[in-house]
């Protein structure tokens, strides 16, 4: 029920202007404002950022696997798929995340391959 309520059964008093109010979800102009400012408040989300694993020649496929199930939290199965996903096609997604948790994931990642010895790149995008 969201069509505008034709202005002229307003003008010819055919409809009352709290009648219009009554009948929610009707239309009228002169209540646009009220109504979107209060809507784009309460419905905006945080951006999302992709964490992505770069592939190399030197990281051990097992040494990738741990990190997706103790960074990503990834169970055996999917750690593997993502894993053999970036090894072959070059670069696969481990997540989405809110900026701060995609850049502390980042970070571990980045942390934990060099503690290794390992070269692995984990990089951020915006969706
Ligand atoms: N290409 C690596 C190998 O053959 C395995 C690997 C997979 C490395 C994914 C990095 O993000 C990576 N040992």
């Amino acid at each position: 029920m969201d069509e505008d309520v034709p202005d002229e059964l307003i003008e010819e008093g055919l409809i009352d202007i709290s009648l219009e109010l009554v009948l929610m979800g009707q239309h009228h102009p002169d209540f646009d404002e009220q109504v979107s400012s209060e809507t784009s408040i309460e419905v905006k989300e945080p951006p999302l950022y992709k964490v992505l694993l770069l592939n190399d020649d030197y990281t051990t496929m097992e040494f990738v696997v741990e990190v997706l199930r103790y960074v990503f939290h990834k169970t055996s199965q999917e750690a593997t798929r993502i894993m053999l996903s970036v090894h072959r096609e070059g670069v696969g997604i481990c997540g989405l995340y809110p900026f701060e948790v995609a850049e502390t994931k980042v970070d571990a990642v980045e942390a934990l391959a060099r503690e290794n010895g390992f070269p692995l790149k984990c990089v951020m995008e915006r969706e």
